[in-house]
């Protein structure tokens, strides 16, 4: 049995707020992501089978980032994708860094192998077609502080998709 794994920073419930809050600016653009699976994805891995996933959690047991702060200030619509997110246009170095390694992890050991380089981006919105907001760029820019880095398996059940993490890391300095 494979599951479908990806790598990323989960956004914590006390982070929240402000993503709801402009998710309510922007009703109507898409289907809203749940608050519960607020995340940036690192590395996206596809469908992984279990022997393939033991040696991912092996080869990455001493993954390690420093807390970092994401800074995310740009709405931005990627129309193949229907997706309405929030991008920033600077990333800290250990989380470029991390992203990197793991997408290229990924893809020397025949998992998926990523079309473009790590975009830091957090989706708001599925099935977006266009963005209501006149205006990208967020006057305040909305902060992530990355505090834990988590495995997880992503799942297609009746209420909709659900992500499960299977390992965490958390960030020490
Ligand atoms: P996103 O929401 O960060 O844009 C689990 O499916 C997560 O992996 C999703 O949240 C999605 O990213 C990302 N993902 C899914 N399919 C992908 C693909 N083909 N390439 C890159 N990332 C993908």
């Amino acid at each position: 049995m494979a599951n479908r794994l990806f790598f990323a920073v989960p956004v914590p419930r006390s982070q929240q707020l402000p993503l709801l809050r402009l998710q309510t600016q922007l009703e109507g653009a898409g289907r809203p992501v749940l608050a519960s699976n607020f995340h940036i994805t690192l590395a996206f891995l596809g469908n992984v089978c279990a022997a393939a996933q033991q040696q991912l959690l092996q080869r990455w047991q001493g993954l390690s980032l420093p807390p970092c702060q994401l800074s995310l200030n740009q709405l931005q619509l990627w129309p193949k994708a229907q997706v309405l997110a929030l991008t920033s246009n600077e990333c800290p170095t250990p989380l470029y860094q991390l992203a990197g390694a793991l997408q290229r992890d990924a893809a020397k050991h025949g998992l998926h192998q990523s079309q473009h380089g790590f975009r830091p981006h957090l989706t708001l919105f599925r099935g977006a077609q266009q963005s209501p907001l006149a205006t990208q760029h967020l006057q305040q820019p909305i902060l992530i502080n990355c505090n834990e880095v988590q495995l997880m398996i992503s799942e297609q059940t009746p209420a909709g998709v659900s992500y499960q993490p299977i390992k965490r890391w958390q960030c020490y300095e």
